[in-house]
């Protein structure tokens, strides 16, 4: 089967479907191949929590109904040292910013249900999609779904599938740079429909290992403890898993915990890694695609966000004025932001994390730089100013940019 759209969208994450809603409501026509089940896509939980920006940008595609209904804004974080709270004021150190706490899956779910309510062309389990004539003139992929090979003609790919899509594996291997930092360690997560330990989020640093108290809700609490790469799953029961956080996060937390059964529980890798261009002719890479950071700073979901509303501008551009300026741009843009996310992200997990080849030396830097920021106003709002997502400005700023990269 034979079809035409203007923007052919590979994947059905927060990317790829925050795009097709945003370039709908510009009068765009895009359609959205996916490889899993509306069910797996909906079931996957990730991020939880979102920058002003990314409210902003699921207000302007008009899916923030719920997300303001059952959203909590946060107006600061903790941080804990061996156990010894103290607290980053973000909404007083940035004049007034803050994130607010609401599921990566909830906001999947919100756009899911906008582009199924007005009939979108949004095809769950498309198989073996590929792309063809990214450099020629009929740029167009090819999948199958529902038993039929069906083929999709556009004026553009907007490649949205994660690090393991097609998209930027569809690009030339000597056109692409990748710059990657894998960690020694891994994020066991829970999730357990029990009264988060706080109001707000603690991030720890202890001797053991990194510890995150995070939440979906008043009664969902969702928790991470640094592993090892080689543990597994059944390595930790939740007493263990519970036991481990309460050490890890201090007495004081600890007092607050409330426990009760995993409803979901899984090992998640780490890894830095940006792949430079994000453009490949009529291919624009957007999200995980093109850049992974480790979850320590909050930045994945909410660097996809960033892209997409860059890549949406530019195409709403394209289309209502001819002008090719912002796409043209938008590589160079996007990747300004990234880096600067990724440099926060990088930072932010060596501060509080324990790392394997760590010896005294370094654990004293890294107590020293906490006990620092925990007695520095000034440092403190450098912490906040990155958490709760730099302005555009910084990145967009005159030899911010990088330029592009020249291969020697
Ligand atoms: P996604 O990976 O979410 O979506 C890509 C989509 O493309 C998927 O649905 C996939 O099935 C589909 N796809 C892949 N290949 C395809 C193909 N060939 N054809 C069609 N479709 C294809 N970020 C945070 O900020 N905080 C966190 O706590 C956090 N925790 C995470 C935990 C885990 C286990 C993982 C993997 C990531 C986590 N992240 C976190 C990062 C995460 O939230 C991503 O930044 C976010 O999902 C990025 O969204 P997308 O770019 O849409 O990519
Ligand atoms: C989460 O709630 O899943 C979460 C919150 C903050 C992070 C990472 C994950 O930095």
């Amino acid at each position: 089967m034979r079809d035409r759209t203007q923007v052919a969208i590979i994947g059905a994450g927060p990317a790829g479907l925050l795009l097709s809603q945003l370039l709908h409501r510009a009068g765009v026509d895009c359609v959205v191949l996916e490889r899993k089940s509306q069910s797996y896509v909906e079931g996957r939980i990730r991020a939880g929590v979102l920058e002003q920006g990314t409210v902003e940008l699921l207000e302007r595609a008009g899916v923030a109904d719920r997300l303001h209904r059952e959203g909590l804004p946060h107006h600061g974080f903790r941080m804990a040292l061996d156990g010894e709270l103290f607290r980053i004021d973000m909404h007083g150190l940035t004049g007034g910013s803050s994130v607010t706490v609401y599921g990566q899956t909830e906001v999947t779910q919100d756009l899911i249900q906008a582009h199924q309510s007005r009939g979108a062309p949004l095809h769950f389990e498309a198989e073996d999609v590929a792309l063809h004539e990214l450099e020629g003139g009929r740029p167009h992929v090819t999948y199958r779904h529902g038993g039929a090979e069906h083929r999709l003609d556009c004026d553009y790919v907007a490649g949205c599938d994660g690090y393991h899509g097609v998209s930027r594996a569809s690009m030339p291997a000597d056109l692409l740079r990748v710059f990657e930092r894998v960690y020694p360690f891994g994020w066991l997560g829970i999730l357990a429909d029990v009264p988060p330990c706080d109001d707000e989020l603690i991030y720890s640093n202890h001797h053991r290992g990194f510890a995150l108290a995070s939440m979906r809700s008043p009664t969902r609490s969702r928790y991470y403890v640094q592993v090892p790469l080689t543990e597994k799953l059944e390595d930790w029961p939740d007493e263990r898993l519970w036991d481990e956080l309460a050490l890890r996060l201090g007495p004081e937390a600890a007092a607050r915990m409330t426990r009760g059964p995993a409803i979901e529980k899984s090992i998640a890798p780490l890894r830095s890694f940006v792949a430079e261009p994000m453009r490949h002719g009529r291919l624009f890479l957007a999200g995980d695609a093109a850049h992974i950071v480790p979850p320590t700073g909050a930045k994945g979901l909410n660097l996809a966000a960033a892209d997409v509303g860059l890549l949406a501008e530019a195409l709403t551009a394209r289309y209502r004025s001819g002008t090719v300026a912002e796409l043209d741009l938008y590589s160079q843009r996007a990747l300004a932001r990234v880096w600067m996310a990724e440099r926060f992200s990088w930072w932010f997990t060596g501060l509080t994390h324990r790392f394997p080849e760590m010896d005294d030396f370094a654990r004293r830097m890294q107590v020293a730089e906490l006990s620092y920021i925990r007695a520095s106003a000034r440092a403190q709002a450098v912490v906040a100013e990155n958490y709760v997502g730099l302005p555009r400005a910084y990145a967009l700023g005159a030899g911010i940019a990088p330029r592009p990269v020249v291969a020697a």
